[in-house]
């Protein structure tokens, strides 16, 4: 199987932690996509994945799946422990819940500011990403003060939480780990206003798959 993606960038970061988490990096073959040249953009890459975004999963028999929620749910199923989507149904649905949350508010959120609201890839990407228009930098900057108050919710949840989705580290921690890891790359840090989101963040940077990951 096949995992095109561009090491360390965020999204592609996710994957390569759930790889990690469940032991499962050597069954996968990394093809890298040169996102700065826009090559996530032509048609090859399309046929892929028509969003034009990485991280891509390729099966053995040629299907691609996309969506970072869709491949950790094919890894989750597919081998090896832990369970990072949940195994009751309380704990899927609460694990689907605040992925969505960290999805829209921070992964999302940052990504959006970072190309409508900054420089973001360059030139070359910048032209597929949205044609000049008036409203395109209030907007992103808006996506920041959605970053910014899902850091404030976050933080509430973890002084209450271990993990974000209650007791055990899962998709939705990764998610939202891998959304502070873009921000710091723009100098957007996590302050001593979010004690328990900063605490958090230190304990999960201290998990193998975390520390050890491949492509950072
Ligand atoms: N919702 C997608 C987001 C993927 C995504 O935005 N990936 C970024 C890399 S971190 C990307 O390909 N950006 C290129 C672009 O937006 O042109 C997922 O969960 O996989």
């Amino acid at each position: 199987m096949k995992i095109y993606d561009t090491p360390g960038f965020p999204n592609p970061a996710r994957i390569r932690i759930v790889l990690a988490e469940k032991g499962l990096e050597q069954r996968f073959e990394f093809v890298p996509v040169d996102l700065i040249a826009a090559e996530h953009k032509q048609a090859a890459f399309l046929a892929k994945n028509p969003s034009g975004v990485v991280p891509v999963l390729e099966l053995d028999d040629g299907t691609h799946i996309a969506e970072c929620v869709a491949i950790t749910e094919y890894l989750d199923n597919l081998d090896g422990a832990p369970t990072l989507t949940g195994s009751t149904p309380r704990e899927k649905a609460l694990v689907h819940m605040m992925q969505k949350r960290a999805d829209d508010w921070m992964i999302d959120g940052i990504g959006i500011y970072f190309h409508y609201a900054t420089p973001g890839l360059g030139a070359t990407l910048q032209a597929y990403k949205s044609p000049e228009w008036a409203g395109r930098k209030e907007w992103g900057e808006r996506q920041l003060e959605k970053f910014t108050n899902g850091m404030r919710y976050f933080d509430g949840v973890l002084a209450r939480t271990p993990y974000i989705a209650g007791d055990s580290f899962s998709m939705a921690d990764i998610t939202v780990y891998c959304a502070l890891l873009h921000a710091a790359f723009i100098n957007i840090g996590v302050t001593d206003d979010y004690p328990a989101l900063k605490a958090w963040q230190a304990k999960v940077a201290e998990r193998p798959s975390v520390k050890n990951r491949s492509g950072q």
